[in-house]
C-alpha cells in the first residue's frame, strides 16, 4: 500500500513528503512532524506510515497474552476527576479492598495458567507495605512461572510516602516479594496545566518519569501509557510522546506503550465532544511513528472496543492484550467490551485481520 501511495505522490500532495521520507529512512520524527501528522486530513495516510513501521519491526506478528487482571482496591486518596473506578473511602457505595483469601479465590477460579498477572488498585490511605508484599508472595507461590506485572509508579510513590521509605527501597522490597515489572498506568497527560485540572493530587510528570527511570536502572522493566481525549490538545499528546521517548533514550526500560482513550461514563470530568474512532486510530498511529525507541504498541481492546482494537492492528499496534478475565477501571467508565476473551477468540480476531498471532508473556517473551 505504501509503495502505491508514494508512487502516486500521495504524501507529497498532502505536504508530508519529507515526513514520509524520514519514516522510510528510519529517521526520528520531530515535534513539528508529529503535529503535522495530527493535522493531516487523511488518517489513512498516517495509518499507512505507522503500519509500514510496525511491519518493519514485527512483520505480521501480533502479540497476545493469557493474563489475569486483579484490582485489589478501588479506595484511593487521589480523587482524579476522570476516574469512575475510585471511591473516596471504604464507607462509599461499591468500595472494596480484597483480602488475601479473596485474591487466592480469584486465582483459583481461573482454569487457565496465565503468562501475566496484572495487579493495580488505588492509593489506599492505610494499607501497609506488608499488604502488597503478602499479595505478591501469594501470587508468586501459586504461579511460580508467571510474570507479575504490578502497580503503577503512582502507587509506588504512595506506598513510599506511607511507609516513610524511598521509592527505590519500596521497589526493592516488592521485587523481593515477587514483583517482576511495573504497569504503565498513572501517566495520564504530562502537561502540568491539564494535569492540575484532571488529577491535581497525583505525582507530577517529572516524578512519574523519575520512578520509571529508577526502576529501569534496577533492571525492572515497565510499560507506559497516555490517557487522551479529555481536556488535552493534540500538542499535549505529541509533547507527552516526546517525553516518553526522551525517558526511553535515557533509561531504556519501557517495553510497551498503551494509548488509553478517555471513557466518559460516571466521570466528573465532562468533555466537549467524545473521541471518534478515527481520532483513536490516528493517535495510535502517531504513537507508533513518534516512539521509535519503544518496541511495542498495545491495542487494548477493553478500552478501545474490539472493532477499533482490530483496526488498530493496521494503524501501528502490534499487541492485542489479552484474556484479562475481569476488568473494572474501563467498565466502571462505560467500556462496552466484554470482561474477558478466550485465547481462541483473540487468535481468531488477529487472524481475521490478516495477522499472525503470537502468544507472549508480560515481557514479550514468546511462549
Ligand atoms: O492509570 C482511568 C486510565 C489506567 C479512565 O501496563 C481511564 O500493560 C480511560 O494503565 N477512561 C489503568 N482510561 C489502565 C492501565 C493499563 C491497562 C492495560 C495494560 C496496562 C499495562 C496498563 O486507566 C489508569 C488511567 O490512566 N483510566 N480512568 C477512563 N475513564
Amino acid at each position: 500500500m505504501i509503495e502505491f501511495f508514494i508512487k502516486n505522490n500521495f504524501y507529497a500532495n498532502l505536504g508530508l513528503g519529507d515526513v514520509q521520507e524520514k519514516v522510510m529512512e528510519g529517521k526520528r520524527l520531530s515535534r513539528e512532524d508529529g503535529l503535522r501528522l495530527f493535522e493531516c486530513d487523511e488518517p489513512l495516510a498516517v495509518g499507512t506510515l505507522a503500519h509500514h513501521v510496525r511491519t518493519r519491526m514485527h512483520g505480521r506478528k501480533t502479540y497476545h497474552v493469557v493474563n489475569q487482571h486483579i484490582n485489589y482496591t478501588n479506595v484511593c486518596v487521589n480523587g482524579c476527576v476522570f476516574c469512575a473506578y475510585q471511591r473516596e473511602d471504604e464507607s462509599r457505595t461499591g468500595a472494596f479492598t480484597l483480602s488475601m483469601a479473596d485474591v487466592a479465590a480469584k486465582l483459583d477460579a481461573n482454569a487457565a495458567e496465565p503468562n501475566e498477572i496484572h495487579i493495580v488498585g488505588g492509593c489506599h490511605p492505610t494499607l501497609p507495605l506488608s499488604y502488597y508484599e503478602e499479595l505478591l508472595a501469594l501470587v508468586r507461590e501459586r504461579l511460580p512461572h508467571t510474570v507479575i506485572k504490578s502497580f503503577t509508579v503512582t502507587e509506588i510513590a504512595h506506598f513510599a510516602s506511607l511507609a516513610k521509605l524511598s521509592t527505590a527501597e519500596v521497589l526493592t522490597r516488592l521485587r523481593t516479594a515477587g514483583l517482576d515489572m511495573l504497569t504503565g498506568g498513572g501517566a495520564e497527560i504530562f502537561d502540568p496545566e491539564i494535569r492540575q485540572q484532571i488529577c491535581p493530587r497525583k505525582i507530577d510528570a517529572d516524578e512519574w518519569l523519575r520512578i520509571h527511570g529508577e526502576a529501569h536502572a534496577m533492571g525492572i522493566r515497565t510499560n507506559c501509557t497516555m490517557l487522551y481525549g479529555h481536556l488535552e490538545s493534540r500538542e499535549h499528546r505529541v509533547d507527552h510522546l516526546i517525553r516518553l521517548r526522551e525517558q526511553q533514550d535515557a533509561s531504556g526500560g519501557f517495553t510497551c506503550f498503551i494509548p488509553l482513550p478517555f471513557l466518559t461514563e460516571n466521570s466528573k470530568l465532562k468533555v466537549p465532544s467524545p473521541l471518534t474512532g478515527l481520532e483513536q486510530l490516528r493517535t495510535i498511529a502517531i504513537s507508533r511513528l513518534m516512539l521509535d525507541n519503544i518496541s511495542h504498541i498495545k491495542s487494548y481492546w477493553i478500552m478501545l472496543g474490539v472493532k477499533v482494537a482490530q483496526a488498530a492492528l493496521k494503524f501501528g499496534a502490534d499487541d492485542f492484550d489479552g484474556t484479562v478475565v475481569e476488568e473494572k477501571i474501563g467498565h466502571e467508565a462505560g467500556a462496552d467490551s466484554a470482561q474477558s476473551m478466550s485465547v481462541q477468540e483473540l487468535e481468531g480476531m488477529i487472524r481475521g485481520c490478516g495477522m499472525e498471532p503470537v502468544r507472549r508473556d508480560a515481557q514479550f517473551n514468546e511462549v
